[in-house]
């Protein structure tokens, strides 16, 4: 097979890519390891920024977000037994987050992909990326017992955290920064009403806690957790009765239980490969950087370093301009290290850290306090959340 661009990965970043470059009439394929069922059996992220909204919106595939989606304005943070709300569409002139989960919108972009006839394949197994660095790269994989190729001009490496292109570059082209964080999250999802109309994140000393939602009947909640803590060992009930400790009375009061459809737990970390490029490979989403859910950034910065990548081929196709494809690293990581530093901020703002101390919780509370009191610090707060402009 030959295409211009061979994206691994059918994540939201390889989807998105795929449906934005079809749209622009550039032939690409999706080379997915896993089936389809399991990439979407994955309960993820729920919160969209506008910039991500428009990018689906640009690929055809916003309709079902507009008619489902739930359109937040605010979020409310709990402490020392009480929920301050934070009006985002207030501080921000006039912006808003969406709740849509991603597993909702990987379906969308699959289906739309189906819709048009685009190759895709999945169930790849041994998948290998090939001559990045010269003129003529590849991928190649087995599939049904076949061997098989794609010639290409680029490689989008869309395949996550524990994908092959990122390993597939030589260790000494890459500078990793990481920091792992002493805890994880016990994620539960529930055919239940969610306790809020917004989203409530609280700290409280027995731990960070999170009420959100993927429709009015559908509820999505997390616990941290230690590393050493598994999801088999969580009753329905030990974790409904964890939550409710770890809220306000009124929140506690209100919270709606049930039997979870889904329970998973998640480590911690924050973490950046640079540069996102090497020769004719380009990493996206995940497969560059991964954030502590916390400040709902992850899906949000897949969709940005999508936006970045699909323009620079666009550019390069139809203006024969490599510009694009030159600026790509810089551009994304500039974006990426504020949510980085952004979803750190929040994680250590809302989290107990075992080493934290009593100045560290004091310290913890003033913060809290001070971002509830001040405009300008819940200005900064509501901007990162709703996501920071692009400065293209
Ligand atoms: P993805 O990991 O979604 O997709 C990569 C795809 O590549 C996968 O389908 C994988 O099967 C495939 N792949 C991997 N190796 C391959 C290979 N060798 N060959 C072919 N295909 C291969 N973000 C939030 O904002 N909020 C959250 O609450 C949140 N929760 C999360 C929970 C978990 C468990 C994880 C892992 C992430 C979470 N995230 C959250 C972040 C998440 O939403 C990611 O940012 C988002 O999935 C990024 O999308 P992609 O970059 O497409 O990567
Ligand atoms: C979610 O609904 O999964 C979610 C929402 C906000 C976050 C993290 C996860 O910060």
């Amino acid at each position: 097979m030959r295409v211009q661009i061979a994206i691994v990965g059918s994540g939201p970043a390889g989807l998105l890519l795929g449906q934005l470059l079809h749209r622009a009439g550039i032939a690409a394929v999706v080379i997915e390891q896993r089936s389809k069922d399991h990439v979407l059996a994955r309960i993820r992220a729920g919160i969209l920024e506008q910039i991500s909204q428009d990018l689906l919106d640009a690929a055809g595939v916003g309709e079902r977000m507009h008619r489902e989606g739930l359109v937040h304005h605010g979020i409310e943070l709990a402490f020392g037994g009480r929920r301050h709300r934070l009006d985002l569409y207030r501080l921000t002139g006039g912006r808003a987050v969406r709740v849509y989960g991603q597993t909702e919108l990987t379906r969308d972009l699959m289906e739309a992909r189906e819709a048009a006839g685009l190759p895709s394949v999945y169930q790849a197994a041994e998948v290998r990326v090939h001559d990045f660095d010269g003129e003529r790269p590849r991928v190649t994989f087995r599939r049904d017992g076949q061997r098989h190729e794609v010639r290409c001009d680029f490689i989008a490496g869309c395949d996550g955290y524990h994908g092959v292109c990122r390993a597939s570059v030589p260790a000494g082209a890459l500078r990793i920064y990481e920091r792992v964080y002493p805890f994880g999250w016990l994620g539960v999802l529930a055919d239940t009403p969610p306790v809020s109309d917004e989203l409530v994140y609280s700290n409280h000393e027995r731990g960070f806690a999170l009420c959100s939602m993927r429709s009015p009947t559908r509820s999505r909640h997390y616990l941290q957790c230690s590393l050493d803590d598994r999801a088999e060992r969580w009753s329905d009930a030990a974790f409904w009765d964890e939550l409710r400790r770890r809220l306000d009375a009124e929140t506690a009061q209100a919270l709606v239980t049930g039997a979870s459809i889904e329970k998973s737990m998640v480590p911690l970390r924050s973490f950046v490969a640079e540069p996102m490029r090497f020769g004719c490979l380009f990493l996206a989403g995940d497969a560059a950087h991964i954030v502590p859910p916390t400040g709902a950034k992850g899906l949000n910065l897949a969709a940005s370093d999508v936006r970045y990548l699909s323009r620079a081929f666009i550019e390069y196709y139809r203006d024969h301009s490599a510009a694009g494809i030159a600026d790509y690293s810089a551009k994304c990581l500039r974006r990426v290290w504020k949510a980085e530093r952004f979803s750190w901020h929040m994680t250590s703002l809302l989290h107990r850290f075992p080493d934290q101390g009593e100045f560290g919780h004091k310290i913890q509370e003033a913060e809290l306090d001070y971002l509830v009191h001040s405009q300008a610090a819940a200005a900064s707060l509501a901007e990162n959340y709703v996501g920071l402009p692009f400065e293209d």
